[in-house]
């Protein structure tokens, strides 16, 4: 790994690179991985690199429709395996969600090496091999997830997921959790709850709301569900990324 002294103006962003470099050479993450990674720092740029307070709104409202689950699934890929995998493993533990390895360009050896990296940062059961059942609509290899995974959960996060695929889950009628930085992109659109933010800091910010909102009854989760706008997150996003570009960054 390099040493990036703490004091560098762009200590953070060098540091997720370093990451996602690390987790390609492991044979974790994709060689377009590198790709999402860039376009994703440039957004985070435009938003300040911080949780903007919509983001934050968003982050509660999945807390909450985790907490209310009867079968919440978070899914993992690549970049989610190389820059959070602890987090993904503290927010499955605190709504009790299952994690599920699926990827975009799937390949079993990649599943494997990402079941047995999210195991050493404490994950117990890990699903994504099994791929016993098919997303309807869509291509046969991205279409694979286990049937007691994805298939079946009522609320799944998505977190960088593809359009497509982000596009059936929600035709299944899933409550479906994207994060992704670009608010344009196809996967948070269809989104019912969009969270324009870093992977980095919405996951531990989700688990934050979630060990907030331990003791709230059902009817306020349910509140708090029905309450969050999904395109006035993506809309206060956009703005929020066009102002930024105005004044010039
Ligand atoms: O490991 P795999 O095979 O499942 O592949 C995963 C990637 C991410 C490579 C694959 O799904 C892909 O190609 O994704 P895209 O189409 O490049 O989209 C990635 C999206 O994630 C873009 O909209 C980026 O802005 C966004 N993004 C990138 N890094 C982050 C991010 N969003 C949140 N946090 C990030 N750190």
């Amino acid at each position: 790994e390099v040493e990036v002294p703490e004091s560098h103006p762009r200590y953070h962003s060098l540091l997720t690179r370093h990451r996602i470099e690390a987790g390609v050479e492991k044979g974790i993450t994709s060689q377009q991985g590198l790709i999402a990674q860039g376009r994703g720092e440039a957004f985070d740029y435009l938003l300040g690199e911080e949780t903007i307070p919509s983001a934050d709104r968003a982050a509660r409202a999945a807390a909450a429709a985790l907490l209310r689950a009867d079968q919440p699934v978070l899914s993992v890929n690549g970049n989610v395996a190389a820059l959070v995998p602890e987090e993904m493993v503290e927010l499955a533990e605190v709504v009790d969600a299952d994690l599920e390895v699926n990827l975009f360009n799937r390949t079993e050896a990649r599943i494997e090496r990402i079941t047995d990296h999210l195991r050493e940062h404490g994950a117990t059961d890990v699903k994504g091999l099994t791929a016993d059942a098919r997303i309807p609509g869509i291509d046969h290899e991205r279409a694979k997830v286990d049937a007691d995974g994805i298939y079946s959960a009522d609320v799944v996060v998505v977190p960088l997921e593809d359009g497509d695929r982000a596009e059936a889950l929600g035709e299944m009628g899933k409550t479906e959790i994207v994060i992704d930085l670009n608010p344009l992109s196809r996967s948070p659109q269809v989104a019912s709850i969009p969270i324009i933010d870093n992977v980095l800091r919405a996951l531990p910010n989700i688990t934050d709301h979630a060990e907030e909102l331990a003791g709230a009854s059902g009817d306020e989760l349910a509140r708090i569900v029905d309450e969050f706008d999904p395109d006035e997150a993506l809309q206060d996003a956009e703005r929020r990324i066009r102002t930024a570009s105005e004044s010039g960054g």
